[in-house]
């Protein structure tokens, strides 16, 4: 059967139910507010903006593709519709607004402010709007206009701007709730700038005039709610300081060179070098989870405060600045914490069971009666789960409601479940319920299908919005609710606008435009994210991807952003690819007289999959007992044993030697020593020094030895980079065989490579030493373990 891949059109529809979820649930961190929300947190120290980031050095568009939204002030007050969403825009760049509190307002472009290139570097440029050629200074500000009413301005102002690594640059742009600017001036420079016009909100300022003083204009222009202020500073015979500080995190020090700075000091004295390593900054206790960095730049200081706790939607723009550390500076896009959890369970069985079990189907058409669903037992989730636990799957995934629309737990959202199913056994199931239960005592990870497509709503492509929210968006909400540490929630992509179906009695065939617009799907990410934080929202979902085949494999080359099988290095998005598998041989559902595959052909697949940087979901369909079948039990039991018997005995560590041709420089509390990748931590990681994108790790052992296998996992918290490999081995030191083929593409999270070259052959090469060679990388390479089986 065909998968459609859906693509996401980023567009903001808020559904009663959705919005109303998401505004309660949470606090601010990345996801939208109330305005009295907001409100309460703008005395706190929280951050709001969004990333954009851009990956070609004459793309000077902030991504688009992101579902951006920042918070806004309009006039120095919190407007009452403060809270805004960018949309993807096809035509216009980015700049498209929503205003979430009152539907659907899109905005004109932005008014005197783009984004400009500097070398390989962007930034977000406020221009003086009397004279274009002069960029206005210090605190820079984008602006929306409102497009029912011209005198309605929007600003979130300031910017921060980092190069990246590689062809990569993040820009953050902040509201600015906390944001101190310290301008030290030589007013004996002829360099100056000598502009003397600013902007606050969209008036244009020109400084004041002093009686036997020039304004030197290396000024500060900060709108921020009611603290909007300017400051200019004038010429003197010394260096000035002068302090703005807005909004200051209350109990905040901070001193230069030993010498604390008060809030709206001036004159400080100062000597003539100040490096960002003289400014210390200190919050009291309770705002531990602030974080600041400094940058000096010509004559201005800047000093910008964020909430550390931020790290989804809002990369911290201090990853590519100098670290104590020397950490390398990511190279995007990068895995969120949601997708690196989701990523590491690797390995998760399928299940589909429903009233397709009972009807011999593999798509109904929602027109079946719900008396054909009536289970010969109670079903068992925890036999499903224990079964694929022997084979060292870590999760599972429970279809809960097919494209036929019966769900199978008892909804408030349609009649067509196992509230009215055939027999008791049927009706006393309740899948989601049972099978979170089963898994939180087994110790695994849970997630659940539920089919978009809906062949028994009457509602389902009739053209409104009412599927979505009266039914859709609910059924995931009750979802969500069985608990809220769900791994992964699977959003088919199949619609068949050429498959008739019920629609509560309509007998035709629908379609739908465009299913991510349909299913409003930025909400429901965001509503379901408001209870299950951890839980990635898979195809339509637009957080992992399918791999493009239902085959079993995934490309060689597999990067994590892009699409199909291969990814794309140069795509925007962190989208790591997902492998849905039978393990029988009929279909996705149970149908009379089938078989598994082999264990054998089951650890090819793993190969193919969980070894190229994909996940693997392997179907196990349960029969009409509502239990996995014996012959499933026992080839899942000799794959867990083929699996163990072939990649847990690791060689790496009982090499006499690792080493590597060249390890980056070692920070203050992290080194990136080879030994770092058979430690078992995942945290600590081997490294170059930044430019250097070959290296070779070398291992010899005592003794000749068997290898079959070469396990590499990069750390890919800080980008997917590899480009490709060589791995060869030797019996004397001297002559080198390349091994798989000779040459090799992406790593990503996890590489599996079997040096016989082939995933079906169970072959030993013999060698006393191995070299692994990283050809080229997209910035720095970074590996966190290197195993040898
Ligand atoms: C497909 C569906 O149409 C199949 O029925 C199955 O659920 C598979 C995993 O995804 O697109």
């Amino acid at each position: 059967m065909m998968k459609k891949t859906l693509t996401l059109l980023v567009l903001l529809c808020i559904s009663t139910v959705g919005w109303a979820q998401t505004a309660s649930a949470l606090e601010g961190y990345g996801e939208p507010l109330t305005l009295e929300q907001f409100k309460a947190l703008a005395g706190t120290g929280k951050r709001f903006g969004f990333v954009a980031t851009s990956n070609t050095a004459t793309d000077t568009q902030p991504r688009c593709d992101h579902w951006m939204r920042f918070t806004t002030v309009h006039n120095g007050t919190l407007d009452e519709t403060a809270l805004f969403y960018l949309e993807e825009s096809t035509t216009e760049g980015c700049y498209k607004v929503k205003r979430a509190s009152d539907g659907l307002y899109v905005s004109t472009s932005a008014e005197s402010t783009s984004f400009e290139s500097e070398g390989s570097d962007f930034r977000l440029v406020n221009r003086d709007p009397n004279d274009p050629t002069k960029i206005v200074t210090g605190a820079q500000s984008i602006s929306f206009e409102d497009p029912t009413d011209s005198t309605l301005h929007y600003n979130a102002n300031a910017v921060k701007y980092n190069g990246g690594a590689g062809s990569w640059t993040t820009y953050a742009i902040y509201g600015a709730i906390y944001k101190v600017t310290l301008n030290c001036v030589d007013t004996n420079s002829e360099s100056l700038n000598s502009q003397t016009y600013y902007v606050i909100d969209g008036t244009t300022i020109e400084a004041p005039t002093i009686a036997g003083k020039t304004p030197q204009g290396a000024s500060s222009v900060t709108v921020n709610g009611a603290d909007a202020e300017l400051t200019v500073v004038y010429a003197e015979s010394t260096y000035d300081y002068s302090l703005v500080v807005n909004g200051v995190v209350p109990g905040m020090t901070m001193t230069i060179k030993g010498e604390s700075i008060e809030e709206g000091s001036s004159n400080v004295s100062c000597s003539s070098t100040v490096t960002a390593e003289d400014v210390i900054v200190t919050f009291p206790d309770e705002y531990s989870y602030m974080t600041y960095f400094v940058s000096v730049n010509n004559s201005t200081i800047t000093v910008d405060c964020y909430d550390s706790r931020v790290d989804d939607i809002f990369v911290p723009v201090t990853d590519a600045y100098n670290s104590a550390d020397n950490e390398p500076a990511p190279v995007h896009p990068v895995p969120s914490q949601r997708q690196l959890l989701w990523q590491e369970t690797e390995f998760y069985a399928f299940f589909h069971f429903g009233m397709n079990t009972f009807t011999n189907s593999e798509w109904g058409n929602g027109g079946e009666a719900e008396s054909q669903f009536a289970p010969k037992k109670l079903p068992n989730p925890k036999q499903w789960l224990t079964a694929v636990k022997a084979a060292g799957m870590k999760g599972g995934i429970a279809v809960v409601k097919h494209h036929d629309g019966f769900c199978l737990w008892p909804t408030a959202t349609t009649t067509h479940s196992v509230v009215n199913a055939g027999n008791e056994n049927g009706r006393n199931t309740n899948i989601p319920e049972a099978f979170a239960s089963a898994a939180r005592e087994l110790g695994m990870k849970y997630g659940f299908y539920v089919s978009p497509w809906d062949l028994n709503s009457k509602y389902w492509g009739d053209g409104t919005s009412d599927y979505v929210n009266k039914v859709f968006l609910p059924q995931c909400l009750e979802l969500a609710q069985y608990g809220s540490d769900q791994f992964e929630m699977w959003f088919d992509g199949a619609t068949g606008g050429d498959h008739a179906g019920y629609y509560g009695g309509a007998n035709k065939t629908r379609t739908i435009p465009n299913a991510a617009t349909y299913y409003d799907i930025p909400n429901l990410r965001d509503t379901v994210h408001a209870i299950a934080p951890n839980c990635v929202m898979w195809g339509v979902g637009d957080e992992a991807r399918w791999i493009g085949n239902e085959a079993g494999w995934a490309g060689e080359t597999n990067w994590s952003m892009g699409s199909g099988e291969s990814g794309n290095m140069n795509a925007w998005k962190w989208k790591a690819g997902e492998s849905d598998a039978k393990a029988t041989d009929k279909g996705w559902f149970w149908h009379s007289g089938e078989s598994p595959k082999t264990a054998n052909t089951l650890f090819k697949i793993y190969l193919e999959t969980v070894g190229r940087n994909a996940t693997l979901i392997l179907n196990f369909p349960p029969d009409q007992n509502g239990e996995l079948p014996s012959a499933d039990v026992t080839v899942l039991q000799q794959l867990g044993t083929l699996i163990n018997n072939r990649l847990t005995n690791d060689k790496a560590k009982t090499a006499k030697s690792i080493t590597a041709s060249t390890t980056r420089t070692a920070g203050a509390s992290r080194n990136y020593s080879i030994d770092n990748v058979t430690d078992d931590n995942k945290d600590t990681y081997w490294a170059t020094d930044d430019n250097t994108l070959s290296a070779s790790i070398t291992l010899e052992w005592d003794e000749e030895q068997s290898l079959y296998y070469v396990m590499l996992m990069e750390y890919i918290k800080l980008g997917q980079r590899v480009k490709s490999f060589t791995i060869e081995t030797s019996l004397d030191g001297d002559t080198w065989t390349k091994r798989a083929s000779g040459s090799t593409t992406t790593i990503g999270y996890k590489r599996i490579v079997p040096l016989g070259g082939s995933t079906s052959s169970y072959t030993a090469v013999k060698a006393k030493y191995l070299r692994i060679t990283i050809n080229d990388a997209r910035g720095c390479p970074t590996l966190h373990t290197l195993s040898v089986f």
